[in-house]
């Protein structure tokens, strides 16, 4: 079987025990899983100490950037063996993975690149007593050796998304992929290998999180600062391990996003743009829509519409071109969103559609399929609409006027990324500046501009990644003041 072993100082290594990595379109083995223990990831902090405090402390920006050009470069070269990795761990649509996924993260190093190419620093002419004067400047230098710790659902576009900034500013890194989703991290670090990134400059360590890698990794005091995207609950765990140390966090964390929908909206690219928003990647996108507000005089033809389309996915084998839904991740996270769906009708919903384990094919039986499910009778009091479900499911709800459509988006715990649907764009910019959420998009959805910046309010994360916001947190600034 293929085994997938740690990457520590340029090398790979075994580690134990071994766990079994599963293809969650029909529960087949993909690939044994080498843990690293304590030591290893030990081994790992150190070895990329070692690279800060040699060459790859001196690089320049320029070297730096060429660098991430080619591994862009390097990424396009062996998308297939990446496509395979990311396919046969997810199970997602071979289509959507190479489009997004694969495409995403030659774009995140081409990206970064020239965003730390052109980064300027600021200065400040200082007047101070009877005409003195100082010149003042900002001198960026690597934060150090960062974790980073990614989950399952994009795990190749959120690996390279922190991994790229965390490379053009100079750090080293050590890098916990999801042990649903070891495959991409894997590949990629052969592709480093063959670019040039010296030894130790990046490692990979497998395994869990509570009590395994995950956590070693966070509490140890070699790592200079963590950056992290998952759920919420794992982000608070991560936050008490960097409290003694003080040391800093970026947290991309969970959502329960509201698409607002207004009267006056183009229906078709409305119904479309939810049509993607709710069931992408079968829902397990952070920015995934899973409450739909929906104005009053337009809510049966919506209800209607999006039940249509949610009834006309395909479910199916990656590979196969008319696939358009893949499975969930696990069994367990299979087990998490049915139990939501039973919460729904517990909660007294109107079953548009779905509702349950969807049944695809006898050679498919074992794998951890859900049916795309819209419900209608929630409310905001429910806590299927509240609490985060991560799987193909949103509750449709109605509203009269705007103030009310706000109100219901605003009344979550989370805030990470909002839709609006209208053809009023005064309306649009005045409903998103009203989101209390990171990312506000109008008649669109996940369209993304990397250099602007991405980030949760609430129980959706803390701080900003993406263009000079990455800057501003893989590296620490020293302002150098001269008096003259
Ligand atoms: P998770 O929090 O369970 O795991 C994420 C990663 O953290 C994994 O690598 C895991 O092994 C590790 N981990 C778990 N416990 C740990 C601990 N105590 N210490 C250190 N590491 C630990 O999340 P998941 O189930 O893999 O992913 C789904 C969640 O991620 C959803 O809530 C989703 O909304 C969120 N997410 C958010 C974003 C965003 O950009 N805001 C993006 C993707 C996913
Ligand atoms: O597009 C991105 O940069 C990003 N971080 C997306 C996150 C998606 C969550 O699942």
């Amino acid at each position: 079987m293929k085994q997938y072993r740690n990457f520590v100082d340029g090398a790979f290594v075994d580690g134990t025990p071994t766990f079994l990595d599963v293809n969650p379109v029909d529960g087949s083995p993909v690939a044994e899983v080498h843990e690293a223990d304590a030591a290893l990831v030990d081994a790992a902090v150190a070895a990329a100490r070692r690279a800060l405090e040699g060459p790859w402390g001196r690089t320049t920006t320029a070297e730096r950037c060429r660098l991430l050009r080619a591994v862009a470069d390097e990424i396009e070269d062996r998308a297939e063996d990446l496509l395979c990795a990311e396919v046969a761990d997810t199970g997602k649509p071979e289509r959507i993975a190479r489009q997004l996924d694969v495409a995403r993260a030659a774009a995140n190093f081409r990206t970064f690149a020239d965003v730390a190419a052109a980064e300027g620093t600021e200065s400040f002419l200082t007047e101070f007593g009877e005409g003195g004067r100082a010149f003042n400047y900002a001198v960026r230098k690597p934060l150090g050796v960062v974790a980073v710790i990614v989950p399952w659902n994009l795990p190749l576009l959120l690996l390279t998304w922190k991994l790229a900034p965390a490379l053009a500013c100079g750090n080293t890194v050590v890098v916990k992929p999801s042990e649903e989703t070891p495959g991409s991290a894997t590949v990629l670090a052969e592709i480093l290998v063959d670019v040039g990134i010296p030894p130790g400059v990046v490692n990979v360590v497998h395994g869990f999180g509570k009590g395994s890698s995950g956590e070693f990794l966070t509490w140890h005091p070699g790592i200079d600062g963590i950056t992290f995207t998952g759920s919420s609950a794992t982000g608070t765990a991560i936050m008490a391990a960097a409290a003694p140390r003080v040391r800093p966090v970026s947290f991309e964390l969970g959502g329960k996003n509201p698409a607002l929908v207004f009267a006056d909206c183009d229906l078709d690219a409305t119904v479309d743009g939810l049509t993607r928003s709710v069931f992408a990647n079968t829902g397990q996108v952070c920015l995934c829509t899973e409450r739909v507000y929906v104005q009053r005089p337009v809510f049966d033809q919506v209800a209607e519409r999006l039940t249509a389309a949610a009834r006309s996915l395909r479910l199916g084998r990656p590979h196969d071109p008319a696939v358009t839904m893949g499975p969930l991740i696990s069994a367990e996270h299979q087990r998490k969103v049915l139990r939501s769906y039973a919460l729904a009708e517990k909660a007294g919903a109107t079953v548009l559609t779905g509702g349950g384990i969807a049944s695809v094919s006898d050679e498919l039986a074992d794998g951890f399929w859900v049916e795309p499910t819209l419900w209608t009778g929630l409310t905001n009091a429910d806590t299927v609409v509240r609490e985060e479900i991560f799987g193909p499911a949103a509750a449709l709800i109605p509203f009269d006027d705007e103030d009310e459509a706000v109100a219901l988006a605003n009344d979550s715990e989370y805030g990470l990324a909002a839709s609006v649907w209208t053809s009023d764009i005064s309306r649009g910019h005045r409903v998103a500046h009203r989101m209390n959420t990171g990312i506000a998009w109008v008649n669109t959805w996940f369209l993304r501009e990397l250099r602007s910046p991405f980030g949760g309010m609430g129980r959706s994360g803390l701080g900003r990644e993406g263009g000079r916001h990455s800057l501003d947190f893989y590296t620490e600034t020293t302002n150098v003041c001269v008096a003259l």
